[in-house]
């Protein structure tokens, strides 16, 4: 009988309080990147109910995450960069090759709904800056600090050293985004399937804590945090975004779902890539990837042990599945 340490090593298909015999699982219709993305699932179900696009649904969760300020990575509450400014990165991509992104976004809440904006409003695909900001407001954006008390008590005490040391966020040891936090919560990356079939993804974050101003990460690239293929499937990542571009992780994903991997196979083999590519350089860094496939079939893998998922079925069940590690 398969142990449940075997099923994740096999991709991550265990629940977290799943039993040990391996079952099919319903199809899923939408995933996003750790625990909190059972919060955002649940507002992109309500959408696809309503007979929302797939957009809608993962532009309903992310918002979701963005406007909760008790998380350190994600919108409203994010970690400021070394300055002391937070500063968002996002994207959303659709079923028909429609792009929209934003990043070092300043003052405005909701960057996934700004990216989408772009992609809607604008002949481009990204704005950045002080131009994404002007751009917000002149869609009717409101604007507001996105430094909470806490992240600004964090972004303190970092001061006393101010040693740029990305750790992993895993059991490895700390998170990414907020040293010394407890909770796995980071990036959010979203991929949904419609009531059409139709999928599209988004992706949402603060990026990493204490980065130097104007650093932009992977989250807001399409190809790197988010990349869907309406005929394959879609995948998003989370981690050290520089890691993330080196291999232009989230598209590589794809291209192996498109030559017959699953989900779950296909992120491993693009975390070994880089694994191969860094070798020790990647050894205390967290990269994860997360991907859904037009069948609805959900896997992800990690560098390190701890990336959590939430996957949720039309009926509207969520489960929490932890994902499969190189360096478990
Ligand atoms: C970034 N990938 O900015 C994002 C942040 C993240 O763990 O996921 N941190 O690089």
């Amino acid at each position: 009988m398969a142990t449940r340490r075997g099923l994740l090593a096999a991709g991550g298909l265990a629940t977290v309080a799943g039993s040990a015999r391996a079952q099919t699982p319903s199809p899923a219709v939408m995933v996003s990147t750790w625990d909190f993305g059972r919060a955002a699932n649940a507002a992109g179900l309500e959408r696809r109910r309503a007979g929302g696009s797939a957009l809608d649904m993962v532009e309903a969760g992310g918002r979701v995450v963005e406007a909760d300020g008790g998380n350190g990575s994600v919108g409203f509450g994010g970690m400021p960069d070394r300055d002391g400014r937070v500063t968002l990165d996002a994207c959303v991509m659709d079923w028909a090759g429609g792009i929209g992104a934003v990043a070092a976004l300043e003052d405005v809440v909701h960057a996934v709904s700004v990216a989408r904006a772009v992609m809607e409003k604008t002949p481009h695909w990204m704005l950045v800056g002080t131009g994404a900001r002007e751009f917000a407001v002149a869609q009717g954006f409101p604007t507001q600090s996105l430094l909470t008390p806490e992240a600004e008590a964090a972004w303190r005490r970092w001061l006393e050293t101010s040693e740029y040391a990305p750790r992993p966020n895993s059991e490895n040891g700390g998170w990414a985004s907020m040293p010394g936090g407890e909770n796995n919560h980071d990036t959010i990356g979203l991929l949904a399937l419609d009531q059409a079939g139709r999928m599209a993804g988004a992706c949402t974050t603060s990026g990493m804590a204490f980065k130097m101003r104007g650093r932009v990460g992977d989250s807001p690239i399409v190809g790197a945090g988010l990349f869907v293929d309406d005929a394959v499937g879609g995948a998003t990542a989370t981690g050290v975004g520089e890691d993330v571009v080196r291999v232009a992780g989230s598209h590589a994903v794809v291209e192996a779902m498109r030559h017959g991997m699953d989900p779950a196979a296909a992120c491993r083999s693009v975390i070994e890539r880089l694994a191969r590519l860094r070798g020790t350089q990647v050894a205390g860094h967290q990269v994860a990837l997360l991907a859904l496939d037009k069948a609805g079939r959900a896997g992800g893998f990690a560098l390190q042990p701890g990336f959590t998922y939430a996957v949720t079925d039309a009926a509207g069940e969520t489960r929490i599945v932890r994902a499969g590690a190189l360096f478990a």
